[in-house]
């Protein structure tokens, strides 16, 4: 039986307090002129991480993939897709990265391959009951000729769950019909991925970020459910045929016992799993951390920010964890978007459905400069997804033709899917790409995007950029491995805790200006008037 470690007031491991930015290659920097990001670009723009003052990076997939899924469909685990470089570039940044103290996590994929994988093409070429079917789900299909598929499980995507190969045996892909799942029972399936991971940590990779870590154990009767899962949800019913079973702890802790042969690693887990489900992943021969999607979650109220701060970081302590802090990733609406809808509006149908005319975003960009100011503020490590420091919003209006997230196919064009949330970063105020790189980029920028572009941000005292700069750098110089954090009651619509020995933190969520109790002002979201903190605006307060 695992004991909790005892809880001390430093954290010390870098992954318990780091601030992590999230790299989505493929729209951070191109390098090659060829629309796309790639290494190279990443390359050239480390000072930029560096000088934001970030500890890790975590890059999401930049294997061999046909990219059907953004690289969420992985052909070669041990190869960098050619479009993004080779690994000894990667070993090059990884090298770069570490010179400026920077640490590199990198992104798996263990619950499905790419059905351009060697395994899959094997698997297919074979006939009806061969060995190199056994390392996917595949199966006959029911009623008299098998035409009908093993289970009624449906896609995240949208559609079914099962496709007809065509000898007529069934394939199970939990998310697009170009990710055949694996079959998480096969040794030879978890023999490769403890060999996967040796080949990056090999290669001084940090730590991983794992993919659906609550999906690869099936209950294989395949049961019919009634219940569709939506992307990212972590509502499912207990007991789920194929989510968050109990035999994936065996798989977490043969993964552990693998990074514990090195120094100073991490894994951490995406995992959409009930909040009281959570800390059985975050026993310590299990991940070091997990994503905490609760705030990102919330609405803009206070109440709900003080009620999720509070249970996770109770439910963390509770298992001698840390917590992980995250408002945006490359799979949902930018918060700075989010914040800008009234709280009514369900903003994961808003991008396809409207109304559009209820965003404000400039009250949306107003709150994400105060939700900086919470999150940079948290005990545990805060995940900052690309283009969140110069406070881009969800490019919603991209024309239908260029959707490249499997969802739009196959949710019959109902639902338009997450590329607004990934249109390539914009570095110059003017060009091609505003700096990206020399040719159109893969998903086109709203023109908004140069006033916003990194270089029009620089040394701007006022911009976003700034305010993420100033911030991560008093976090690291006064709190940041400091788990102290006591709530403060400084009224209903008001979050306030403090931090470490001496500072305070406000965050006016309310609709009225309210007034700063006593304190030497370290940062503030908006320029302050009179004592006064208006709505929507946080400080961070010495004294
Ligand atoms: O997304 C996670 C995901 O989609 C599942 O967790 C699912 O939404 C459901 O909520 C499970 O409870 C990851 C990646 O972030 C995403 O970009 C990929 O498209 C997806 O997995 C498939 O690899």
């Amino acid at each position: 039986m695992s004991t909790t470690p005892a809880i001390t007031e430093q954290m010390t491991e870098w992954w318990q307090h780091g601030v992590v930015y999230q790299v989505y290659i493929r729209s951070f920097a191109d390098g090659n002129g060829d629309g796309q990001g790639d290494l190279a670009g990443l390359r050239s723009r480390l000072d930029h991480l560096a000088s934001l003052g970030v500890d890790a990076v975590w890059i999401n997939p930049w294997y061999v993939s046909p990219l059907k899924d953004g690289g969420y469909d992985v052909a070669d685990y041990r190869n960098i897709d050619p479009r993004f470089g080779s690994v000894e570039e990667a070993e090059q940044f990884i090298a770069e990265a570490h010179e400026r103290g920077i640490r590199v996590i990198a992104d798996l994929v263990p619950n499905h391959t790419s059905s351009d994988h060697v395994w899959f093409q094997e698997a297919i070429a074979a006939p009806p009951g061969s060995p190199a079917r056994d390392r996917y789900v595949i199966r006959p299909g029911k009623g008299p000729d098998g035409a009908e598929p093993p289970s009624n499980w449906e896609a995240v995507f949208g559609g079914p769950a099962w496709e007809r190969l065509p000898d007529g045996e069934w394939y199970l892909h939990i998310f697009d019909t170009s990710q055949p799942d694996l079959n998480w029972e096969h040794p030879e399936v978890r023999a490769e991925f403890e060999s996967i991971f040796r080949f990056w940590l090999d290669r001084g990779i940090d730590g991983f970020r794992v993919d659906v870590a609550h999906g690869m154990i099936k209950d294989l009767t395949f049961p019919d459910i009634d219940s569709k899962t939506e992307l990212l949800e972590s509502e499912h019913p207990i007991d789920h045929p194929h989510w968050d079973r109990d035999g994936v702890h065996e798989i977490n802790r043969a993964w552990r016992a693998v990074l514990n042969e090195y120094e100073n690693r991490m894994m951490v887990a995406e995992a959409w799993v009930h909040a009281e489900r959570l800390p059985l992943y975050l026993r310590e021969d299990e991940y070091h951390q997990s994503f905490n999607f609760d705030l990102l979650e919330a609405k803009w109220t206070a109440d709900s920010f003080r009620r999720i701060i509070s249970r996770s970081l109770d439910a963390a302590e509770a298992v001698g964890a840390t917590s992980t802090w995250v408002l945006s990733n490359h799979d949902v609406v930018r918060h700075a978007t989010r914040y800008g809808l009234p709280l009514d509006v369900k903003w994961r149908k808003w991008v396809t459905d409207g109304p559009h005319d209820a965003l404000d975003e400039a009250l949306g960009s107003r709150r994400a400069r105060a939700a900086a100011l919470i999150t940079l503020a948290l005990p545990g490590s805060t995940y900052v997804y690309q283009g969140e420091e110069l406070g881009l919003h969800e490019v919603w209006e991209l024309p239908d033709e260029v959707l490249d997230d499997p969802t739009w196919e196959r949710s019959g064009h109902t639902e338009r899917g997450r590329d607004g949330c990934r249109v390539p970063i914009p570095w110059e105020t003017d060009g091609p790409s505003f700096g990206f790189g020399t040719t159109a980029p893969w998903l086109p920028q709203p023109d908004t995007f140069g006033p916003n572009s990194a270089a029009a941000q620089a040394g701007d005292p006022d911009s976003m950029l700034s305010l993420y700069q100033a911030a991560i750098a008093l976090r690291k110089g006064r709190f940041a491995a400091d788990r102290r954090l006591a709530m403060l009651d400084l009224g209903a619509d008001v979050l306030a805790f403090t931090r470490g020995d001496d500072v305070t933190v406000i965050v006016n969520m309310g609709s009225e200006p309210i007034e700063l109790p006593e304190g030497r002002l370290l940062l503030s979201s908006i320029p302050l008037e009179g004592g006064m903190l208006p709505s929507d605006a946080a400080v961070w307060l010495a004294g």
